[in-house]
């Protein structure tokens, strides 16, 4: 299968672009850059358009999840949107009692922790998933030629939240669950897989220029672990959009020793958090990928001079690799000054590519 003639990346809209460039590995007219977490509560239009309305039902009202996707690419002149949803959107869709409490995170009504647990799980239909194809077919008509990235919670994230039904500091549950009861781990690891790829992959073929697995938490894995029981999985989601031959960008935080299993999951592009320097990420990768990264979301909160020291030696960092897209080490903090990422994304934009 391939994207159909009329998709942004097929029609000519964003081939050309800078971020598609450099995912690609080639050489942007500018810098590209983007933030995770860009939409969201450190913009005062977010927070006005979200009162009164649930933050899972947020992102599936197609004319409200694709304004907020929109609203940084305005206000900030990023190089890409990222399509406003959450990993647990698949959940919802498959009936699976989640919701996202304020100040929490995604809480689950039941965990999911035995076989027969699993074995439950509801599966969702494809037509479930029309009203993000909505929203992604409205975001990409108001878009022109910026990319929107579509994404999906990588399976070991996603479970994480369903073993422990809620957010977690280690982890425990799940890694215990591998190492106790494997193949229920697999089995649900499994169903994760399947809900994320149709996820992602309704976005990608609804006009996503490109996809990114977000696996947030795989930081919490020894490497072992890591190849034993998840990166399978992983496997399993980014093949599931293969054939659409979109770029595929892979995340983590605390990744440092999983860098390489996690390119080897399929993906172009590694995305780095803010604990490993991009050249050191580089030489861990044996030099081949393109990276995406880090500047540290703390230091967006420091004096001027402070953050500005910090992203040239990001930028030159990045230089030292096959290719650079300029993001943050994990996503915006919500009390994240808006101004300072306009600033920011200036800054970057006014520093001239390095020749590659
Ligand atoms: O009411 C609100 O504003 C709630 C905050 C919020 C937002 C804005 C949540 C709850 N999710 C989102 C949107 C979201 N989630 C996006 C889209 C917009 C963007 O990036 O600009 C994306 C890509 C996600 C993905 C997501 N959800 C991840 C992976 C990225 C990451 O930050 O690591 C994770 C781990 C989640 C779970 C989740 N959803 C929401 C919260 C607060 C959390 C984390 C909870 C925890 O600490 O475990």
């Amino acid at each position: 299968m391939t994207l159909s003639a009329s998709h942004p990346l097929m029609d000519g809209r964003t081939s050309a672009s800078d971020l598609i460039t450099a995912y690609r590995g080639g050489a942007p007219a500018r810098r590209p850059v983007w933030f995770m977490r860009q939409a969201g509560r450190s913009l005062p239009e977010y927070r006005t358009l979200r009162e009164g309305t649930n933050m899972l039902e947020s992102c599936l009202r197609p004319e409200m999840a694709s304004e907020i996707t929109l609203q940084p690419v305005r206000r900030h002149g990023v190089d890409a949107a990222i399509f406003f949803s959450d990993i647990v959107i698949p959940l919802k869709l498959a009936g699976v009692d989640v919701d996202i409490v304020p100040g929490v995170g995604p809480v689950l009504g039941e965990p999911v922790r035995t076989a027969a647990d699993v074995a439950k799980l509801p599966r969702f239909t494809d037509a479930a998933l029309d009203p993000i194809r909505e929203a992604v077919a409205l975001t990409v008509a108001e878009l022109g030629t910026t990319p929107l990235i579509g994404f999906a919670g990588a399976p070991f994230t996603v479970a994480a939240y369903m073993v422990e039904g809620k957010p977690s500091r280690d982890h425990l549950g799940p890694r215990r669950m591998m190492h106790t009861e494997p193949d229920t781990w697999r089995a649900l690891a499994d169903w994760a897989a399947e809900a994320s790829g149709a996820f992602l992959r309704a976005q990608l073929e609804a006009g996503a220029s490109a996809g990114q697995l977000f696996d947030s938490w795989a930081g919490s894995l020894s490497l072992a672990d890591y190849q034993r029981f998840v990166a399978g999985a992983s496997t399993r989601t980014l093949a599931a959009v293969k054939d659409l031959g979109t770029p595929l960008v892979h995340f983590g935080t605390g990744t440092g020793e999983l860098l390489p299993a996690m390119r080897d999951a399929g993906a172009d592009v590694v995305g780095v958090d803010y604990r490993l320097p991009l050249d050191e990420a580089n030489r861990r990768l044996g030099g081949t990928s393109v990276l995406q990264g880090n500047i540290d979301p703390a230091l967006l909160a420091a004096p001027w001079e402070v953050l500005e020291e910090h992203v040239r030696s990001v930028l030159a960092a990045g230089d030292r690799t096959p290719g650079h897209v300029v993001n943050l080490g994990h996503g915006v903090p919500p009390d994240t000054d808006p101004e300072v990422l306009t600033r920011l994304v200036e800054l970057v934009h006014s520093v001239p590519p390095a020749a590659r």
